[in-house]
């Protein structure tokens, strides 16, 4: 049976929050079944901006661990390290070569990082310019036909396309051109002090966000912290950007549309509402962190190993068919 291919991927900087859950990873344990997937926690794009070894170190199987506990079944899917399958760094040199400066220049990621406090002048590095040339080695290596990510990274992948294209229309048909599956559903959750921006494990603030390792006190902190917008009633609406926001975590953790939750909340006022959020968020998180605990560091990293043993494999070929086609000695 051929199946379509996923690929996707999350960088292990930060704290991984309910976005990133919702937004992502909920939605790659709906497609497992129906797709061959591959996931990846990205390593190498983690270091286009300064992090501190011993962290990232942690972060990475943390990550994987975060995979697992969300029901990603590595009986079904592929999930490695991105530096463990050495082809990606390889391939991205490559890919370099064709691409052009002012492309990657014109990225709004890369703009956005590029001015961010955290990353001042000195240290805004060609790996931050270059990050999507070797998010298209991530993708292009393993002929993926979708890449599911939230619409943050749509510009990426465009400029994927543009390369597999170029490529291809170069040195002759190699790479399949890969589209993105957006989902709708969690497509964007925005930061609890600022709905205008989306919750992002970058933002200044921890308020910002929930992390997916907040403990219970945290979680109640920051939901009752969170911003709200005038009025007291209840309602899901445009006009209520900071209440629809809390109402879409609620209907997404609780499977309840978001008219049923208004209904419910009719004559009651923000403290009822806030409090049993709190409540949600904490009967999904109470579970998910128990998962994770079962996973211990040797059993998650042996889970990585063998990720990389069944992807590298595919990695080597395509690579070796690129190099021939450009004219290396094989
Ligand atoms: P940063 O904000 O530091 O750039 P991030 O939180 O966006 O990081 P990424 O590793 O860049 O995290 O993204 C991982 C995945 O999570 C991507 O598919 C991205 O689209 C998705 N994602 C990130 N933030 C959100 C959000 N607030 N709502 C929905 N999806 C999100
Ligand atoms: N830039 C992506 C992470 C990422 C990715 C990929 C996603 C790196 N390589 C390949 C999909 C496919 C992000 O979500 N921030």
């Amino acid at each position: 049976m051929n199946r379509q291919r996923i690929f996707s991927g999350i960088q292990p900087s930060g704290n991984l929050h309910l976005g990133n859950y919702l937004g992502a990873i909920k939605n790659w344990v709906k497609l497992q079944d129906e797709y061959d997937s591959i996931f990846c926690v990205v390593d190498l794009h983690a270091i286009t901006v300064p992090q501190n070894p011993e962290e990232l170190r942690k972060k990475t199987l943390e990550v994987a661990k975060i995979y697992l506990a969300a029901g990603i079944d590595p009986e079904k899917c592929s999930i490695f390290i991105q530096s463990h399958v050495s082809e990606h760094t390889e391939l991205m040199w490559i890919l370099n070569t064709i691409t052009k400066i002012p492309e990657l220049n014109k990225m709004t990621q890369f703009k956005d990082k590029s001015v961010s406090s955290d990353v001042s002048n000195i240290s805004i590095g060609a790996g931050l310019l270059n990050y999507p040339v070797l998010m298209a080695a991530d993708i292009l290596l393993y002929d993926t036909n979708l890449v599911p990510v939230g619409e943050d990274q749509l510009q990426h992948i465009e400029i994927t396309r543009t390369l597999a294209k170029r490529f291809n229309k170069r040195f002759g048909e190699t790479f399949v051109i890969p589209e993105p599956y957006i989902q709708k559903e969690g497509m964007r959750i925005m930061g609890l002090d600022d709905p205008t921006k989306k919750m992002s494990k970058s933002a200044s603030s921890e308020y910002n966000y929930i992390a997916l390792t907040d403990d219970e006190e945290t979680i109640r902190k920051k939901i009752k912290k969170a911003v709200t917008d005038s009025g007291s009633e209840i309602v899901y609406c445009d006009d209520k950007p900071a209440l629809k926001n809390l109402i879409n975590i609620y209907s997404l953790l609780s499977d309840t549309p978001p008219k049923e939750i208004e209904k419910k909340y009719e004559n009651k006022g923000y403290a009822d509402f806030k409090s049993d959020l709190a409540d949600v968020a904490v009967s999904f998180m109470k579970p998910f962190q128990k998962k994770m605990k079962e996973y211990d560091d040797e059993k998650v990293l042996e889970i990585l190993r063998q990720g990389a043993e069944r992807v590298r494999p595919l990695a080597k070929k395509k690579l070796e068919e690129v190099k021939k086609k450009i004219g290396f000695v094989i």
